[in-house]
């Protein structure tokens, strides 16, 4: 079975799926893999890698290492065309649909296909929506894109629905690496209602409760990055998996 059906069916056994995504300007080498492999005892379901903005980490390094240690999927997270590699599962396909930059919703990937055809890599087809979270995010300031406004969800459901009816996989609700605040729950719920393909939420979830709130919202994956990169903050793991794989611990 391919990799995102199966972490799709994984979800809805478990109430939500958990991603953690692994920025490689973040974690070097011993300390990465230690990491990984601590994450994936703990029940973590997927790992993605990737960034808007690399500055001195080094993508193919840090993916190779995290294969190593890993005993989960692991999903490429593309932040430009330099950042694939034959040693992932799969790789999300992102059109960035809450903007109109052309090289974004279809021009990088006309590049990036036949790679990806060659890696032999799955391709996750992701209408990736940007949302407002209280400042600008590397992410839109990378993009050249406007986010999509967090006090008006028919537009981000409209957004959604057109994604489901070109065909894709699934919609990412990001509201941005380090946002200071995640997507609304009730845009979440808005959108996840609205459309029959699984929804991806993240950006700026710091605590399990806003993690659970997601996934009582309807989404079926929630993605952390940032907030386990406090090493204080890595006991919070086994909240999050408790809060998002709800099922399996009512
Ligand atoms: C960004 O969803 C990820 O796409 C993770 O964001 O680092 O804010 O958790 P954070």
């Amino acid at each position: 079975m391919k990799v995102f059906k199966k972490l799709t069916r994984i979800a809805e056994e478990k109430g939500g799926g958990y991603f953690v995504l692994i920025d490689p300007d973040t974690r070097k080498n011993d300390e990465l893999k230690e990491f990984i492999k601590e994450i994936c005892n703990r029940g973590v379901d997927a790992i993605l890698v990737g960034g808007s903005l690399i500055i001195d980490g080094d993508f193919q390094s840090s993916l190779n290492l995290v294969k190593e240690a890993s005993t989960v999927p692991i999903i490429i997270f593309p932040g430009s065309l330099q950042q694939l590699s034959p040693n992932a599962d799969a790789i999300l396909y992102i059109s960035l649909i809450s903007g109109r930059n052309p090289n974004y919703l279809f021009g990088d990937h006309v590049i990036a296909a036949p790679l990806i055809r060659k890696m032999g890599i799955e391709p996750i087809s992701t209408g990736y929506m940007l949302f407002e979270s209280g400042g600008t995010t590397t992410a839109e300031f990378i993009s050249n894109t406007k986010p999509l406004p967090i006090n008006k969800p028919e537009i981000a459901m409209a957004h959604a629905l057109a994604a489901q009816y070109m065909g894709m996989n699934t919609v990412y609700l990001e509201a941005g690496s380090g946002a200071d605040h995640s997507v609304p729950t009730k845009i979440v719920k808005a959108v996840s209602s609205y459309i029959d393909i699984p929804v991806i939420t993240g950006g700026g979830i710091k605590t399990p409760d806003d993690a659970r709130s997601k996934v009582e919202a309807g989404t079926t994956f929630v993605v952390t990055g940032n907030v386990l990169d406090d090493p204080e903050n890595f006991e919070l793991i086994d909240e999050f998996i408790r809060a998002i794989h709800f099922k399996e611990f009512s």
